[in-house]
């Protein structure tokens, strides 16, 4: 049981749900390694959602609804941390939800569309009637016709570049959510949101009722604004101020 006056409080619930994920069979093995960088970055970055990463946020909410056919990717990072606002997201939205995973396995699969039926979800697309997208070569290539092979947004968080420049080749808008400012994914996607995935997906959900009134010119107006490299080196710029004021 952790102490909620422990100062790591927040880090320590998400290694337990990690950890637990991993037992149960939902993140692969390296799911914990790449947890461990994400919070190695989160640690720079204040754990908590910076100023460029709430204008990441909102750009991120006006093109998912300005979208036709909004998709949120799950890999089993996602499944363990925040399955039920994955859910919520994609209501909010009225976007689709797929599994797309890095090292498939059919059990994985499974367990990960158990544990979103379980929060809530109506439909899990992603574990049959597959397609397969070209160049692609690993088995994120995966995509279901009506979800992520026909998206127009797709949201691909803790992803890699590879799938993340194809997917933008096809001509999608691509948002990722990594802790890492410098990683092949942010840099190329076409909205990064520098943040932990815990406190990003709840934002995204509060960005979009706070959005859904607004018209498509505002929408539009707010996406075409946002400058996806100009918000990484605000970021960075961020990191490096924090050594000499951690307050910041
Ligand atoms: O479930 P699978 O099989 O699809 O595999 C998923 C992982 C995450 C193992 C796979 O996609 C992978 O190896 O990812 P990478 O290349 O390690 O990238 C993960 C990125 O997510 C890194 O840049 C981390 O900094 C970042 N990250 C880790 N935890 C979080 C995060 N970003 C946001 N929130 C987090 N909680």
């Amino acid at each position: 049981m952790i102490s909620r006056d422990h100062p790591r409080y927040h880090s320590l619930i998400q290694r337990e749900m990690i950890t637990e994920a991993w037992r149960k069979g939902i993140l692969a093995d390296s799911g914990m390694i790449a947890h461990g960088r994400g919070e190695a970055f989160d640690y720079l970055l204040g754990e908590r959602t910076t100023e460029p990463a709430a204008k990441a946020i909102r750009a991120a909410a006006a093109a998912l609804l300005l979208a036709k056919n909004p998709v949120i990717s799950v890999n089993g990072n996602t499944a363990a941390l925040v399955p039920g606002a994955v859910v919520e997201l994609a209501d909010a939205i009225g976007g689709k939800i797929e599994i797309n995973l890095f090292h498939r396995t059919e059990k994985r699969v499974r367990l990960i569309e158990e544990v979103l039926l379980e929060n809530g979800a109506r439909e899990v697309l992603g574990t049959d009637k597959l397609l397969y997208i070209d160049d692609i070569k690993s088995p994120r290539a995966t995509a279901s016709p009506d979800g992520i092979y026909s998206a127009d947004v797709v949201l691909v968080p803790l992803e890699d570049g590879d799938r993340t420049e194809i997917l933008r080749k096809s001509g999608k808008t691509v948002i990722t959510i990594d802790l890492n400012p410098l990683s092949r994914t942010s840099r190329k996607a076409s909205i990064s949101i520098t943040d932990n995935i815990v406190r990003a997906i709840p934002a995204l959900i509060e960005a979009v009722r706070e959005l859904e009134d607004l018209s498509r010119d505002e929408l539009e107006l707010i996406v075409e604004e946002f400058d996806n490299l100009e918000n990484i080196r605000e970021t960075l710029k961020l990191i490096d101020l924090r050594r000499y004021n951690p307050e910041l």
